[in-house]
């Protein structure tokens, strides 16, 4: 590969075929509320319990053994293994099937499932159970101060520096199973063509910015993922 700087990011649609459900393939509904509307600091304020609940059946659902890294989740560990320049994986994903896959190199902007935040002191413990937010937390004992460690919109995403630092020198820009629909996400394929990357939209379909991209190749992430890396 004539690359030497790799950032790739990926959306839901990676984990779609082992199990996890998309966000606006399930047209973005969860009991009967937008996305927008439940992943939010205000929706947390105004009924904590419900938002606890959207996020318990998620990690319920991911900690469950049918629940496995598919074909494209390994194919990139095995590109970071073997490419001899530097890739950073950028994922949307809130879930630990990139990291189990073997993935190492790895930010979680969105944020991850199995940790929680306490809102008074920043401290992130893992979790594996349900979170109830009467729950004292251990730094500082407040209960009612644990929430799930994910970012919620109208939140800052995480390490958005590292971020951009890489896609200002990155030479190939690899977008797998994103909708293009969540900003500053979306965006990043502009960012790494400014910086003269080739850039690149593997998806089931074309996304809300597929016209951005140099080179698009369409189907199951199980399958284009592999065949493009290989
Ligand atoms: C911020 C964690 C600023 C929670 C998530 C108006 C215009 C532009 C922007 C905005 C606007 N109004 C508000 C905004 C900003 C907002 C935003 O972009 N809103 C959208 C809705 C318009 N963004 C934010 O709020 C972000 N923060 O801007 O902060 C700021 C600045 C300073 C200080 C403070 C703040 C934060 C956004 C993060 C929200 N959290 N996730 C959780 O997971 O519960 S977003 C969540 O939804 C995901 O993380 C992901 O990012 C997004 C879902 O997108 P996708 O991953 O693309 O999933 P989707 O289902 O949409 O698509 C799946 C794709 O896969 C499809 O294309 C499908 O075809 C494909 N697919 C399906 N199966 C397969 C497949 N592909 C391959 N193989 C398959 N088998």
């Amino acid at each position: 590969m004539k690359y030497q700087h790799i950032v790739v990011l990926t959306g839901a649609g990676v984990s779609a075929e082992s199990g996890i459900r998309t966000f606006r393939g399930a047209d973005g509904l969860w009991e009967n509320h937008r996305l927008e509307d439940v992943a939010t600091p205000e929706a947390f304020d105004r009924d904590p319990e419900l938002v606890q609940r959207f996020y318990n059946e998620r990690r319920r659902q991911l900690l469950s053994p049918q629940i496995a890294p598919n074909a494209a989740h390994q194919a990139l560990a095995e590109l970071e293994r073997e490419f001899p320049g530097d890739l950073l994986l950028v994922t949307q994903n809130i879930d630990d099937l990139h990291e189990r896959a073997g993935s190492r190199n790895l930010i979680h902007m969105h944020g991850e499932l199995l940790k929680a935040r306490c809102g008074n002191t920043g401290s992130l413990y893992p979790i594996r159970g349900d979170l109830r937010t009467g729950d004292p937390c251990n730094c500082c004992g407040v209960s009612g101060s644990l929430r799930p460690h994910v970012v919620w919109f109208g939140e800052m995403p995480l390490e958005m520096e590292r971020i951009s630092d890489a896609l200002s020198g990155c030479d190939l820009f690899i977008s797998i199973g994103t909708s293009g629909n969540v900003y500053p996400a979306a965006g990043f394929v502009e960012c790494a063509n400014a910086a003269g990357a080739h850039s690149v939209e593997l998806n089931l379909e074309p996304g809300s910015t597929h016209d951005a991209f140099h080179e698009h190749r369409y189907g199951p992430a199980s399958e284009v993922v592999a065949g493009f890396v290989r």
